[in-house]
């Protein structure tokens, strides 16, 4: 059973391990280097932000864009791999120090405007529907800088742009509480979904949901992933694990918490995602301390406890289950499933 779901990552998924306080510990690894290491490691696709695809798009005018997105295509064929997304980088410019698509420069909210267009025809040249919508600097360091009504306003502006840019790419937003900012626009699903609704096509909103965010944001990562696949609006998932309330880890999948890993994996094997081209991506970092030989091993551990713990999941006896529901024997379904995850399950 175990191998319907096929796995994706990203290119800074594999880092030089460089924090705000300290320099690289480990050698940077080029694009091209690391899309040989995706099939050994055992993940068939790859998520791109718009300048992994095509360095330096801002010096390069649209048709050229265009042109070097079809290169790319060709080097991921050649690799055997497919694209999963296309993010507009749109925290790294000078210009959007203060948000980009609900900054108050309005020349801030064009450039903004213009390189989501030209992340759309990245993403159909790379022959994906699918634009990821990570709002980092969509936000506000003091509650007075920006109006949250005029913010969220611009932010269905800037969805419709893109919407209206091709008639068949769909935009999944990455709700994520905090970092870098204060206080994001988008904190949750809920809020994604909810804007969702605003947009000039809602059916082509949905959302891609990253364990830790929804950590952060103080939510159960299956319980928002549950919600979306209600809404069937559950298109990409950034799985990862984090240590409480700090900053963003990006953990491998599973360390902090197995139990709330497992969680996920069941949510999303019981209502078949994947089986509609739904990729499971993963969004890990390497500890700060790995050597550069074990800087991939993140990922290849993110994706083996994942398959771990599809099959202790698919394992375990639904009758019982149901059983000790109906009963409301919820000491013996805690048991049951403690003893599943330390591999002693004999049900
Ligand atoms: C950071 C985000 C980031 C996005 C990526 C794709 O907190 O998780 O890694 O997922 O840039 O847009
Ligand atoms: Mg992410």
């Amino acid at each position: 059973m175990a191998g319907q779901f096929r796995f994706t990552f990203g290119p800074w998924n594999i880092h030089e391990g460089a924090d705000p306080f300290g320099p690289p510990v480990r050698e940077s690894i080029t694009f091209n280097v690391k899309l040989a290491m995706f099939k050994d490691l055992g993940f068939d696709g790859v998520q791109f932000h718009d300048d992994d695809a095509v360095p330096n798009l801002n010096d390069l005018t649209p048709a050229q864009v265009v042109n070097e997105a079809g290169k790319m295509a060709h080097t991921l064929r050649d690799h055997g791999l497919e694209a999963e997304f296309v993010a507009p980088r749109l925290w790294e410019d000078p210009r959007t120090i203060d948000g980009a698509y609900t900054a108050n420069d309005p020349k801030v909210r064009e450039y903004a405007h213009d390189r989501s267009r030209l992340s759309v025809d990245i993403a159909r040249a790379l022959d994906t529907d699918l634009i990821v919508l990570w709002l980092a600097r969509e936000g506000t360091y003091i509650r007075e800088a920006k109006d949250s009504k005029v913010a969220t306003e611009r932010l269905v502006e800037a969805i419709d742009c893109m919407l209206e840019a091709a008639p068949n790419i769909r935009i999944a937003i990455e709700p994520k509480p905090n970092e870098p900012m204060d206080h994001a626009f988008l904190p949750t699903t809920g809020h994604a979904l909810a804007i969702a609704a605003l947009t000039a096509d809602p059916d082509r909103v949905g959302v891609n949901i990253e364990s830790a965010h929804a950590i952060l944001a103080g939510m159960d990562p299956s319980d928002e992933m549950g919600f979306a696949l209600a809404f069937d609006k559950l298109w990409t998932v950034h799985l990862n694990d984090q240590n409480g309330l700090k900053f963003d880890q990006d953990k491998s999948f599973g360390s902090v918490d197995l139990r709330r890993a497992f969680n996920q994996v069941r949510i999303l094997d019981t209502h078949d995602y994947g089986k509609r081209g739904e990729w499971v991506g993963l969004d890990v970092k390497a500890m700060r301390t790995q050597k550069d030989e074990a800087a991939t091993l993140h990922l290849s551990n993110s994706r083996e406890i994942f398959l771990a713990l599809l099959e202790v999941s698919r394992n375990l006896n639904q009758d019982k289950i149901d059983e000790m529901i109906a009963e409301r024997d919820y000491e013996a379904l805690d048991r049951m499933i403690m003893l599943a995850l330390l591999g002693k399950n004999k049900e």
